[in-house]
This record gives C-alpha cells, structure tokens and sequence, in this order.
C-alpha cells in the first residue's frame, strides 16, 4: 500500500509543505525541485525567524545560512555551511549538487561560487536582527552558550578557554537548555516523487549569537538530512552541535534497513543521542520507500511536523509526544 508522492516537513512550515505538494504532485516534478521549491518558501518568508535572512545573528551581528540537498537515487549531495550575504541557499546547495563534483561549500567562497551562478548578493542584516544583536551586546552578551565557561554574571563575550572537565559536565547537563530557550525551527522536509525517487534537504540560519564560522547540522550529510531510494529518508531538527555527533538521518535510515519502522527508527536516532546528553533538543521526520512517514522527538513536550500524500484533501499538521 504504497503511499507516494508523499511530503513530510518539519515544524508548523505549512505553506512550505504545500508548495512541494504542488511541485511533486500537479507540476510532477523531482522529489528534489519539490524540496528546494518547498524549503524556497520558508527562506522567504523567514519561517519563525529560524529559516532564511534577518535571523540567528551571530556575534558580529551577521546572519549567515547553512543548507542541505541530497538525491537518494544518484546518493549526490550538495550543501553549504555558513554562506554569506545569499538569501537562497537551499538553492545554492542545488547548485553545488548539479553543477559541481564537490559536496559542501562554506563561507565567503560559497558566496562566490553562488554569486558567479548567477544569484544575488545582498545583506542578510535585517531590523529584527539587527536588535536581536544589539540587545544581546548590552546584556553583556548573556547568554552565551558558546563560551566554555560555567554560567556566572559577569561578561560572556570571548575570549574562549580551554574546556573544563566540570564545564563538560554541566554541559552534558544543561548545555542543551540552549535550544529551550531559543526556537531553533530549522526546515527539514523529505519527500517522495512520482517516479519513487526519494530526496531530502534542509535550511536554516542556526543559532543565536553562534561564534563566527560556526556550522551546525542542518547542512551534514546523514546529520540534518539523508536520503537513499532503497530505503527512505530522513531530516533532523534541534541542537545541531550535538546532532551532528551522532548522524541521527543516517543513523534513522540505517535502522530502517534493518527492519524498523519510520517511528521506531526515528525514536532509536533519538535514543542515541539522548543517551549521552539527556536534555538535548530535537526532533527527526522519516519516511520509508512505500512513503509510511514517522517522526521522533526529545527534550520538548511534543513535536508538530507536516505531511502531504494522495489520500489527503490538504496539508496535515500532526504531532508526536517526546521523550
Ligand atoms: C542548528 N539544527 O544550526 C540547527 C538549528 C535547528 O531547529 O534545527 N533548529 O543547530
């Protein structure tokens, strides 16, 4: 009882979800175009503030994207990390994806390389990002999560020290409120065509007040996203700087190979991980080759993400409980 074309998307990102349902199911394009058209909406509309331009300053104040494609039938990758000053980076990752042999590209040369394929250059400073940064400034820069020592009252801006046993520790403990206390809504969508070809892809702007340079999840292979046609896919959500020690997408997808289904894999991914860090953040939509969709979530109460299929009049929010 196949179930496809199938869309599953992360979070509330309703329109975004509508919008690969269009492209995948009436246009009948690429389980690929659906995503980069999908996750396209949200840049746009800057979803939660989390996904796009004017969003997650870092602490210079700038805003920079990480994005994520990848094609389960070819198993080609293209992403970049920390692009600059482009507001379209799940298409640039397109780009990198069809146009070059490489699979990720980082920072300013990412910006160039989007630049020389024909995209814009332009700030991706918005008001709203502009005082997310100066308030966080003249709070003496609390909180900052990113410096390697214990939380006190005194100034948290740089310079970083050498990480302390009694630092690890408490960041195993509550490093993770981090992401409790800011929303951190990346898109993840993964998606089915017509023609069974399964893709997933990611966008998001990262963290608040992250150091400069700093790259999260969203665009590593098997770590925010992974897709392979004869299996499944899977996209991933949260606190990048601990996902991406574990591959949860990678790791949901492989646990699908070996007989679980798209809930249980997804809720074993979370396991992993939240064995080692008890209170991390995030979540994890999968889906298997037939489109049987399931999802997985730890750290917050529940966990809403969205699906479009054949046997739906309109899009679906659903939820599942955390553990
Ligand atoms: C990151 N994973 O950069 C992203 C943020 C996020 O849901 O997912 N938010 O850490």
């Amino acid at each position: 009882n196949a179930k496809f074309p199938i869309v599953v998307n992360t979070w509330g990102f309703t329109n975004a979800t509508v919008k690969a349902w269009d492209v995948i199911n009436r246009q009948k394009k690429s389980a690929i175009d659906a995503i980069v058209e999908g996750c396209s909406v949200c840049e746009r509309e800057q979803c939660d503030g989390t996904v796009g331009y004017g969003g997650s300053p870092n602490e210079n104040g700038e805003t920079c994207l990480d994005a994520f494609l990848m094609d389960g039938r070819t198993m080609n990758v293209g992403a970049v990390g920390s692009i600059r000053n482009i507001k379209d980076a799940i298409a640039v990752a397109k780009h990198v994806l069809l146009y070059t042999k490489h699979t990720m590209l980082v920072g300013e040369q990412a910006t160039d390389f989007a630049v020389m394929m024909g995209f814009k250059k332009e700030s991706l400073s918005t008001e709203k990002s502009k005082k997310i940064h100066s308030d966080w400034k003249s709070q003496n820069c609390q909180p900052n999560f990113w410096q390697n020592v214990l939380p006190s009252p005194e100034k948290h801006c740089g310079p970083y020290v050498p990480i302390s046993e009694e630092f690890l520790t408490a960041s195993r403990e509550s490093h993770e409120s981090l992401f409790a206390s800011n929303n951190h809504d990346t898109i993840g969508m993964v998606a089915i065509d017509t023609s069974g070809d399964i893709a997933a892809g990611t966008s998001t702007n990262g963290a608040n007040h992250k150091i400069p340079g700093r790259v999260g999840d969203s665009p590593i292979p098997g770590s925010g996203g992974y897709a392979d046609n004869s299996v499944g896919a899977a996209a991933a959500t949260g606190d990048g700087d601990i996902l991406m020690r574990f591959l949860p997408s990678m790791l949901a997808v492989e646990f699908m190979r070996n007989g679980m289904s798209p809930d249980e894999a997804g809720r074993k991914a979370m396991e992993r991980i939240s064995r080692h860090y008890p209170k991390f953040v995030g979540g994890i939509v999968v889906i298997d080759k037939n489109g049987i969709y399931g999802a997985a979530c730890h750290g917050i109460d529940y966990f809403p993400f969205s699906v479009y299929h054949p046997k739906l009049d309109g899009v679906k929010v659903e939820k599942r409980e955390c553990t």
